[in-house]
């Protein structure tokens, strides 16, 4: 079969034909549609016209109708080179060398993942990903990173969104070739929650590498070394930028704060430079580095690390992130962390406009042009409504400066306030926030983040719904049923925390149950890659080594999407509100199922009465043709 496509001809791309092309080429004009995919997307979309959503919303707000407008960039000119052409061609230590040598501040562009894990639940899929991917490889080639991969958009995209992590990472890398891509790796957690057997890991980077991944922003949910180094191994060896991750939390501008101070951060520092960090971050996940702090902490560690770039994460829990990214600039970071405009603020990263726009003109401009940040705003700015069901906020209306107090984390943050609003208990959220703070303390003060953070989350809302405060916890706790993710925090299973575990709470809760000594993943036996492919192969005889991976990670969402993928297709191609509601009968949509193969679809009607079987039948017209699907209903 001629599977070459007309749209990917070059003559035909560059305009060299004549009136006889056509006739000439007759097999060029054959699209050769899988019927076989296409009638499964007909599966889907009936299904959720059937029986409604088939990922959960989180409220009953509707995804927008409407069609964002993607500005246009030229297509069959190449983008201008950026950043990745030296990580490609001179390697990570270039790379960094080169970072540092820069005068002006870079910046990381956190849209495509943490923006939206933050604000939308983790939800923007690879499609509303894919369109707007051409212009940033045009506008914004001159991006330290674009942060696209990781932290939980891997599992959020196989378990709720039906779609491939890999695909997703493939298909950005296609349509930006110029731009270092980055992801979120949890250290010895890989992109899950717990620890993983070391090869898991290694091959997961290499698989990473291999797909389009280059800088990996490596951190441990206790700073705690030993899974650390495990993760800064892997990610060097599948040869990519090592960005080792300091957790931030506490306050260094306050001397009564003495458990995490200036001395700890720059002792983690000497620790990761020492093990071979290309670039040191400061993860400040929970958007508590406020301005003064910002500039004591980046000038220590500047001042014992001259050569190594700084780059600062942020979240604008507080509403204090620009002035704190501008502090960090000043104070000597090479990179910080925006989110665009439209997809900034509240427990998202800082505006990338508002940082462009504060330095335009001084040493440090980030010569991006405000203009084109505000054209990409533009973009997210409708896409998010989109995702309305998910909009966090439909419940959080401001930034707010408590996160100083109870020190959540911005994504966590988010969460439980909606889990506060679904739930439907006046001051929960309220009690809540106080009780996470008292949990923190109970649990010795401990670093937050996944998935420390869900330990601390939990204990805290344990106490709330116990109505138990720190004291009663502390003196019951040999009677009390705590949370799995507490007891198994103390047992040791995610790490050792800086200053050891809590006492007297610890022996209190474990009394003789077993703990885990040292790093919790050196004890895993390496898992077998071919007996898992063997096993897979069984029942999903076309799955290739990235599912393979996939379900070492992710066991049982694995399987459930593999049998998704092969029952509805390639949802992913789906309009976002057609995937999240379906269409409306009697509307007409298309769906691009690869280049230049478009479906025309037209919803028809739906059968009044069921089959004897419960089934009911969705009529369709598919490029001018009637199709049906029966679909049992399951109401
Ligand atoms: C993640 O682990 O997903 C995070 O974003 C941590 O900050
Ligand atoms: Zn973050």
């Amino acid at each position: 079969p001629f599977l070459l496509n007309v749209l990917e001809n070059q003559k035909f791309l560059h305009g060299v034909l004549d009136t006889y092309f056509i006739d000439e080429h007759p097999q060029l004009f054959k699209f050769r549609l899988s019927q076989n995919r296409a009638q499964k997307l007909l599966n889907y979309i009936g299904e959720v016209l059937v029986n409604g959503p088939q990922t959960p919303l989180a409220t009953g707000l509707k995804p927008a109708d409407i069609t964002p407008h993607v500005p246009e960039v030229p297509l069959v000119t190449e983008p201008p080179k950026g950043l990745r052409h030296i990580l490609k061609t001179q390697g990570p230590e270039a790379f960094a060398k080169e970072v540092r040598s820069r005068k002006n501040l870079m910046l990381m562009d956190t849209s495509f993942r943490d923006a939206h894990q933050s604000l939308l639940a983790t939800r923007v899929r690879s499609h509303d990903l894919l369109k707007i991917s051409p212009y940033v490889a045009h506008k914004f080639n001159n991006l330290y990173s674009l942060e696209n991969w990781g932290g939980a958009t891997f599992d959020v995209a196989l378990r709720f969104l039906h779609e491939c992590p890999w695909e997703r990472l493939e298909e950005m890398r296609k349509r930006i070739p110029n731009i270092p891509f980055q992801m979120l790796l949890r250290g010895a957690n890989a992109v899950g929650y717990t620890s993983y057997p070391d090869n898991v890991v290694h091959k997961f980077c290499e698989l990473a590498v291999q797909t389009g991944m280059d800088i990996f922003r490596v951190f441990d949910s206790l700073n705690y070394l030993p899974n650390l180094i495990l993760g800064m191994e892997a990610a060097g060896k599948a040869g990519g930028v090592v960005e080792a991750a300091i957790s931030y939390t506490g306050d260094v501008s306050d001397p009564a704060r003495t458990k995490y101070d200036l001395k700890y951060y720059t002792n983690l520092a000497d620790e990761l430079v020492k093990a071979g960090t290309h670039v040191l971050c400061i993860k400040d996940m929970a958007g508590l580095l406020k301005p003064q702090a910002a500039k004591l902490l980046i000038t220590a560690i500047r001042d014992k690390h001259p050569d190594i770039p700084i780059h600062i994460h942020t979240h604008d829990t507080s509403g204090a992130g620009v002035a704190s990214m501008l502090a960090c600039a000043e104070a000597g970071a090479d990179v910080v962390d925006t989110a665009v405009d439209s997809m900034s603020g509240m427990t998202s990263q800082p505006s990338m406009g508002a940082v462009v726009a504060s330095l335009q003109g001084t040493p440090l401009d980030t010569q991006f042009d405000l203009r084109d940040v505000s054209e990409y705003s533009a973009y997210w700015e409708q896409t998010r409504t989109l995702y309305a069901p998910f909009e966090c906020t439909t419940t959080m209306k401001s930034g707010n400066a408590d996160v100083y107090l109870n020190e959540i984390p911005g994504g966590q943050y988010t969460n439980l306030q909606f889990q506060a609003f679904s739930l439907g208990l006046g001051d929960f959220f309220e009690d809540v926030k106080k009780a996470y703070r008292e949990a923190n303390l109970l649990l010795g003060d401990i670093i937050k983040v996944t998935p420390s953070s869900k330990v601390v989350g939990d204990l805290a809302q344990f106490m709330v719904q116990n109505k138990l405060n720190a004291e009663q916890v502390l003196d019951k706790a040999e009677e009390l049923s705590f949370p799995k993710s507490v007891v198994e925090f103390l047992q040791g299973s995610i790490g050792i925390p800086h200053g050891g575990f809590p006492e007297p709470l610890r022996s209190r809760v474990l009394k003789d149950m077993p703990r885990v000594e040292g790093r919790p993943g050196a004890n895993l036996p390496a898992l077998d890659f071919d007996k898992l492919t063997k096993e897979l192969k069984e029942s999903h005889p076309h799955i290739s080594e990235r599912d393979v991976m996939s379900s070492a990670l992710y066991p049982a969402v694995t399987e459930d999407f593999l049998y998704f993928r092969e029952n509805y297709g390639p949802v992913d191609k789906l309009d976002t509100r057609i995937f999240l509601t379906g269409p409306k009968v009697g509307e007409e949509f298309e769906v691009a199922i690869e280049r230049g193969k478009t479906l025309s679809l037209k919803t028809l009607a739906m059968a009044e009465d069921l089959t004897p079987n419960g089934e009911r039948e969705v009529f369709f017209e598919m490029n001018g043709q009637l199709r049906s699907v029966l679909i049992r209903d399951k109401e």
